[in-house]
């Protein structure tokens, strides 16, 4: 009785297993195809430590134009949180905030108004940018 237990278990946990993978290989697959399409500015790898700043790479690009009306996406491509946050470090202007992006999460934001938008991430105070609007 208790191999048959044992055994139903492991297969259970065997196709419990073989789904998780193919779940995770479709949306791998999706993610490099909107990575193409869709992202505007990326945050890369390892801008989670001080130096980004030195070149102006924590966002890149740093200064992107866009049209009125027009919109960003933004997209992590590090391992760490980051934020898309309006305003400057301790200043935030709570125009928009994207919360903590996973890594390879996205985020999308339009621009009604001409104006320029500087923003920050509110987890390290050296990642700032700017969103033109013209
Ligand atoms: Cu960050």
């Amino acid at each position: 009785m208790a191999i048959i237990l044992g055994i139903s278990i492991l297969i259970i946990g065997f196709s419990l297993s073989v789904t998780t993978l193919e779940e995770t290989t479709s949306e791998e697959k999706n993610l490099v195809v909107e990575e193409i399409i869709r992202a505007d500015v990326i945050m890369p790898t390892k801008v989670s430590r001080p130096g980004c700043d030195i070149e102006d790479v924590c966002y890149i690009p740093s200064n992107i134009v866009v049209k009125k009306g027009g919109s960003v996406t933004w997209l992590n491509e590090d391992s760490s949180f980051h934020t898309v946050t309006s305003g400057f470090y301790g200043e935030p202007t709570d125009l928009f905030d994207s919360g903590y992006l996973d890594p390879y999460e996205y985020y999308t934001l339009s621009f009604d108004e001409i104006g320029t938008y500087d923003y920050f991430c509110t987890l390290h105070p050296w990642m700032m940018a700017q969103v033109i609007v013209e």
